[in-house]
């Protein structure tokens, strides 16, 4: 059995990448499964694999080093069930220290496995970071980001279709001279090509025993971490052309957002348990629908931005607001979470 863990930070493309293996290796006849994972419960990512019936299972309520054994559980229920051969694995994006909290405990406690470990990173982040304008992001929530690439072996770097050729010269350059002891990958996930060199390479370098455990100060992390509010919403939005409605409210959130200067780290949405809509930074252009008449849309919204719970909340029942009053749609609120992620306390950490 191989498993591929994926880290890297929130929105980088690492649930995209997963669900591209998936369909490719299916297709090829793989027995695949998938474990998503998150410091909430009611999933974005969990319900797209669900509803495209590719065996999947989640471990929720926080990151997989601090629920190690519901991974461990997982890994045995997709073996069982489903007989798998390959399991990707997705760490939630706000946690760091993978090597020595997740991967060397499955190196000794799951012998047989072959492990690889990617880390994801959008090269627009990069861009902000390596280059000269600093991401506003806080920096406690750098110091995540940086350690993951860090603790690395292999760094995909994601997206590379959204910038000039230029620019990606530019970040190669820097990459090189920052991490040119690691793999290093660029990466447009929905190229065949692409995938599949990502695909080769983490088949060919699952001899992970050699990959350091970090130095890291626990309490800059979990500052990181709590700078980060999570707001998970499931909601229905009814009325005539609901799918037009959905839009308007789907905009009407990022654009309070962005208005509000919430650094974004994901906010996405799930139409009707089959259409993903992502956000992934404070400048991206609004979202089209494909808008077919439909009298009810059920929407299920995970917002990762640096903000305050309260916060958050409050600018999810404005925008509803703005919307029942703009237009005649009526959005009925439904689950809720609102929280910020607790401080990490791992299970096991090997040095
Ligand atoms: N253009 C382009 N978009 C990409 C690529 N990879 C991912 N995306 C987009 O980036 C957004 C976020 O992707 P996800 O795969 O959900 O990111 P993630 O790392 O799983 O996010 P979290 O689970 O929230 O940490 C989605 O809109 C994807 O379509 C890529 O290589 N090119
Ligand atoms: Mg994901």
């Amino acid at each position: 059995m191989k498993i591929h863990l994926l880290s890297g930070f929130l929105g980088s493309g690492k649930t995209t990448a997963i669900h591209q293996a998936a369909v490719q290796l299916i297709q090829a006849g793989q027995k695949i499964g998938v474990i998503t994972n998150d410091q909430g419960m009611i999933l974005v990512d969990h319900g797209l694999f669900k509803n495209q019936n590719i065996p999947s299972k989640q471990v929720i309520n926080g990151c997989f080093c601090c629920n190690y054994q519901d991974l461990d559980d997982n890994i045995q229920a997709l073996l069982e069930e489903h007989q798998v051969e390959v399991i990707f694995a997705e760490s939630v994006g706000s946690c760091t220290d993978i090597v020595a909290t997740v991967l060397k405990p499955l190196l000794q406690y799951r012998p047989i496995a072959q492990v690889s470990l990617s880390t994801f990173a959008d090269v627009r982040l990069l861009q902000l970071i390596l280059g000269e304008n600093a991401s506003s992001f806080d920096e406690s929530i750098l110091y995540i980001f940086k350690k993951q690439l860090e603790e690395a072996g292999i760094i995909v770097v994601t997206k590379i279709d959204l910038i000039s050729a230029e620019a990606l010269d530019e970040i190669q350059e820097l990459m090189q001279e920052k991490f040119g002891e690691k793999i290093l990958l660029y990466q447009n996930t929905f190229d065949q090509d692409s995938l599949k060199t990502w695909l080769d390479t983490i088949d060919a370098n699952t001899q992970t025993s050699q990959l350091k455990s970090l130095q890291i100060d626990y309490d800059t992390y979990a500052q990181g971490e709590a700078r980060l509010a999570w707001l998970d919403q499931s909601m229905e939005v009814s009325g005539e052309n609901a799918l037009q409605g959905t839009e308007y409210l789907i905009n009407e959130i990022y654009h309070k957002t962005v208005a509000q200067g919430y650094n974004i780290g994901h906010l996405k949405f799930l139409i009707d348990g089959e259409t993903k809509v992502s956000f992934t930074n404070n400048f991206q252009a609004a979202a089209q629908l494909n808008i077919f008449p439909k009298s009810s849309v059920n929407l299920l919204l995970n917002m990762r931005v640096e903000s305050t719970p309260e916060e958050i909340q409050h600018l999810i029942r404005e925008a509803c607001r703005t919307i029942e009053s703009q237009y005649d749609y009526k959005l009925s609120l439904h689950q809720e979470a609102a929280f910020q992620p607790g401080y990490p306390r791992p299970i096991f950490r090997m040095s």
